[in-house]
């Protein structure tokens, strides 16, 4: 007999600064008496960013959602794009609210990330921008990704919203692509309570998208684009400076706690766990996913996650539905599940374990006792 938690264990919980470190980061800024519009700690963190994520040119954005609708409108996409039905309501809506048509591609079984072998299939006249999610932090193809793209003059702008800190032999993921944007909400890995930021290659392309984030205004008597207010504030700013101190210790812990699942779990049958990547992948362990096959299981992912509440334990369905079963993107051709064979089935399976450094082993082992005693 298992007792529930005696308290709430949630899927995540963000890492918290301690507010001493906090309030002298404030007492800097009354000083400064500058607050936000590209303040002295805005501009601290986007180059101590740059260095950390090993990346040329950053911009830091209020979300991660403005951040993407800003990256589209600076490459000054339009038509179709192609994307991954398998990800959070943010990457088709950002095409949406730029009048883009969002095409669904199906994803891979293994790491459940937009199938790459089959992006191609989805290309027509209108296609102007593939745009891949990192799903759940781990790489896309995007060796594969970058190789379609080119020969079909197509840009690529990663949603890396879920993948701070991750490299493919040493080099920033961020880096992969036209543009990468990532999120730097209260539930990642890192964050600046709100915000995000775009990863860019060049001065130019970081000029223009810092224009678009600041309503296009260049200068008090010039406004040379149709910008929008994107700016993340100098308080949030100076929040993430202290939390970059805290990412890499929060990384180990989660990497601890991934293998303490991966200990746990491997041996059940019916369950699948989160893909292995190559060698010379640096993970940031964000999250921990597994996938119930409910035929070998013996119970289905609906009933997994309602009884893990009686134990006080509260998992997530990231993703699902699929943004192909939205009612705003439903009748799109793309949408049908005849076209969506693996994510219509990697949805109905996913379930998103608790993932935080607070998190100790042995809540880790109960967790993963509870999750078996399921198993009929
Ligand atoms: N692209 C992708 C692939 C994304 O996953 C996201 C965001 C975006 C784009 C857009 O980036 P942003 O515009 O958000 O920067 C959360 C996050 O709000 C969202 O940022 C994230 N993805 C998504 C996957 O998860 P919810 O609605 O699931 O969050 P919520 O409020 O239910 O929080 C989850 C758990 O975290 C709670 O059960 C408890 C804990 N929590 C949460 C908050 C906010 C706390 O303990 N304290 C807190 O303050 O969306």
């Amino acid at each position: 007999m298992i007792e529930p938690f005696d308290k709430m264990i949630f899927v995540t919980r963000p890492v918290f600064p301690t507010i001493e470190e906090v309030t002298d980061k404030l007492r800097d800024i009354w000083a400064a008496k500058w607050i936000t519009n590209n303040g002295p700690q805005h501009t601290m963190l986007e180059q101590e960013l740059k260095t950390f994520l090993k990346v040329p040119y950053l911009s830091l954005f209020n979300n991660g959602t403005i951040a993407l609708m800003v990256a589209c409108q600076s490459l000054r996409l339009s038509g179709q794009v192609i994307t991954t039905p398998f990800t959070f309501a943010a990457t088709p809506h950002v095409l949406s609210w730029n009048n883009i048509s969002p095409i669904f591609c199906d994803v891979d079984e293994e790491t459940m990330n937009i199938d790459a072998d089959k992006i191609e299939s989805m290309i027509t006249p209108k296609t102007t921008a593939i745009l891949p999610v990192h799903v759940f932090g781990i790489p896309c193809n995007v060796e594969k990704i970058q190789e379609v793209a080119d020969r079909y003059g197509l840009r690529v702008v990663y949603d890396a919203a879920h993948t701070f800190g991750v490299e493919i032999g040493g080099r920033g993921i961020g880096t992969f692509g036209d543009i990468s944007m990532l999120s730097f909400h209260a539930t990642k890995l890192y964050h600046t309570v709100e915000g995000g930021a775009l990863v860019m290659h060049d001065e130019h392309t970081k000029q223009r998208i810092d224009l678009l984030k600041n309503f296009g205004i260049k200068n008090e008597e010039e406004v040379v684009m149709p910008g929008i207010n994107g700016k993340l504030d100098d308080v949030r700013a100076a929040i993430g400076r202290i939390m970059l101190n805290y990412v890499e210790g929060e990384r180990l812990k989660r990497k601890r706690l991934h293998e303490v699942y991966n200990e746990e779990l491997a041996e059940v049958e019916g369950l699948k766990l989160m893909p292995t990547c190559a060698a010379n992948v640096k993970l940031n362990y964000q999250y921990y996913v597994v996938r119930i096959e409910e035929e070998v299981f013996g119970r289905s992912r609906d009933y997994v996650y309602g009884a893990f509440k009686n134990f006080n334990v509260y998992t997530r369905k990231y993703f699902h539905p699929l943004c192909s079963e939205y009612t705003c993107y439903r009748q799109l051709s793309s949408a049908s599940p005849a076209n969506l064979p693996v994510a219509n089935v990697i949805t109905k399976q996913v379930l998103s374990l608790p993932m935080y450094g607070e998190l100790t082993e042995d809540d880790v082992r109960k967790i993963c006792a509870i999750l078996k005693s399921f198993r009929s």
